[in-house]
C-alpha cells in the first residue's frame, strides 16, 4: 500500500512540477496529501497571511478543500485533478488542501481551520452522511458558502446548511449496475455485493439503487450477501475471499467501486475461478484499471462516476464568491461501460 502511495506522490509531484514549469512559477506546489499529517494543510502557492478575522482580503479565489483521504484510485484522481488545476491557476486561485486520512473528525478540524483562515469557499466530500450540522452551521455563521463534492449528506440534515453539491447520481449508478448484472446473468443467479464505506452516501445510494432495482425487476436474481469493503482494493479482496469460502456458488458480484472489483478479481483467481466468466463482475467509477480488466475479459462492466471535477468546483466557487446563485445539485454526466464499449482506444484514452 505504502508503495502505491509513494508512486502516487511522485505522480502528483511531477504533475505539479510540470505545471509549474509551464507557467514559469516556482512557488506553486500542490503537495500530495500523502506527504502530510491529518488534518495537514498545504497551499497551492506561497502561504498568504490569513486576515485576522472574517472573509479573505485576497483578490484571488481562496478555496479550502478537505479531502477524505486516499482510499481508492478514484479518490487519487480527484485529488490530482484539483491540485493540478490549482497549480496551473496560481494567478487567480489559492487552494488550501487538507487530507483527513479517512476520518470525519479530521475533515471537521480542517473545515474549522478554513473558517479561521477566512477562505472564500469551503469544498469537501463528506466521508459519511451524518454528523455535519455543527460544523456546517459554523460555516454558515461565518458567511462561507459550502460545496459538497462527490458525496452528499443525510436527507434529514437541513439542506440550507450547504450551498450546492457537485456529484454523480449514485442511485442511478446502482440501478445501471443492476441492469447490467441482470443482462450478464440472463435473468437468474446468485449475487454478492461489496459495499463502500459504511454510512457514505456513495455506498448507501448505490446499494439502494441496485437492491431496489433487483427486488422490483429481477425475480430470478438473489442477493445472498452484502458486506463493506470500505472502498479499498485490499478489503474488497478480503471480503470476496470470505464470500467464496461461505457460498458454494456465486454467479455475480456487484462492487460499489472499481478498486474493490479489482480486489475481488484477485480473490476469484486465487480461488481457481475465472473472473468475468465464472463470476460476472460489475463495478462503479470507470478508472483505467477497471477498463484494463474489462479489456482482458476479467471484468464485465463499470458504471462511470467522474472524478474530474476541478473545473466545476473552481467555476462554482468563483460564482459563489461573486454572489451568484447556482443549482443545488450540479450533477455529473456519467456513462455505463459494458465490455462491448471498452476497446483498446477507450483504455488508452482514460487518463486516470
Ligand atoms: O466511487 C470511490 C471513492 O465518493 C464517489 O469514493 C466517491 C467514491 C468513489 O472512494 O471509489
Amino acid at each position: 500500500m505504502k508503495k502505491v502511495f509513494a508512486m502516487m506522490l511522485t505522480a502528483t509531484m511531477s504533475l505539479s512540477l510540470a505545471a509549474c514549469g509551464n507557467s514559469g512559477q516556482s512557488t506553486a506546489s500542490a503537495t500530495s496529501p500523502a506527504a502530510t499529517n491529518p488534518p495537514a494543510e498545504s497551499s497551492a502557492q506561497a502561504p498568504t497571511p490569513a486576515p485576522a478575522s472574517g472573509k479573505s482580503a485576497n483578490d484571488k479565489l481562496v478555496v479550502g478543500f478537505a479531502q477524505i483521504g486516499q482510499e481508492s484510485g478514484w479518490r487519487d484522481a480527484e485529488t490530482n485533478d484539483i491540485q493540478w488545476y490549482a497549480a496551473r491557476a496560481t494567478d487567480t486561485v489559492e487552494l488550501h488542501f487538507a487530507d483527513a486520512q479517512q476520518k470525519q473528525e479530521n475533515q471537521i478540524k480542517a473545515i474549522r481551520s478554513f473558517i479561521e483562515m477566512g477562505v472564500d469557499v469551503i469544498a469537501f466530500p463528506p466521508v459519511v452522511e451524518t454528523g455535519w450540522e455543527a460544523v456546517l452551521t459554523e460555516c454558515q455563521e461565518a458567511g462561507i458558502p459550502v460545496i459538497l463534492v462527490d458525496r452528499g449528506i443525510d436527507a434529514n440534515t437541513d439542506d440550507s446548511l450547504y450551498t450546492t453539491m457537485i456529484a454523480s447520481d449514485h442511485v442511478w449508478a446502482g440501478e445501471q449496475a443492476a441492469i447490467a448484472m441482470n443482462d450478464l446473468l440472463g435473468g437468474s443467479g446468485v449475487v454478492v455485493e461489496l459495499e463502500g464505506t459504511v454510512g457514505a452516501s456513495a455506498a448507501v445510494q448505490r446499494k439502494q439503487g441496485f437492491d431496489e432495482y433487483i427486488a422490483a425487476n429481477c425475480s430470478g436474481i438473489e442477493i445472498v450477501a452484502s458486506q463493506t469493503g470500505d472502498f479499498t482494493r485490499a478489503q474488497g479482496k478480503e471480503v470476496m475471499e470470505s464470500f467464496l469460502k461461505t457460498y458454494d456458488k456465486i454467479d455475480g458480484v456487484f462492487c460499489h467501486n472499481d478498486d474493490m472489483a479489482l480486489g475481488a478479481i484477485e480473490a476469484i483467481k486465487e480461488a481457481g475461478l475465472k473472473p468475468g466468466e465464472d463470476i460476472k463482475i460489475v463495478g462503479v467509477d470507470g478508472v483505467k484499471g477497471a477498463f484494463e480488466a474489462i479489456l482482458a475479459g476479467e471484468m464485465n462492466c463499470t458504471v462511470e462516476c467522474t472524478p474530474i471535477l476541478a473545473n466545476q468546483i473552481f467555476d462554482t466557487a468563483a460564482k459563489l464568491k461573486a454572489g451568484e446563485s447556482v443549482d443545488k445539485w450540479i450533477m455529473s454526466a456519467d456513462e455505463v461501460y459494458t465490455a462491448d464499449r471498452v476497446t483498446a482506444d477507450v483504455v488508452d484514452g482514460r487518463a486516470y
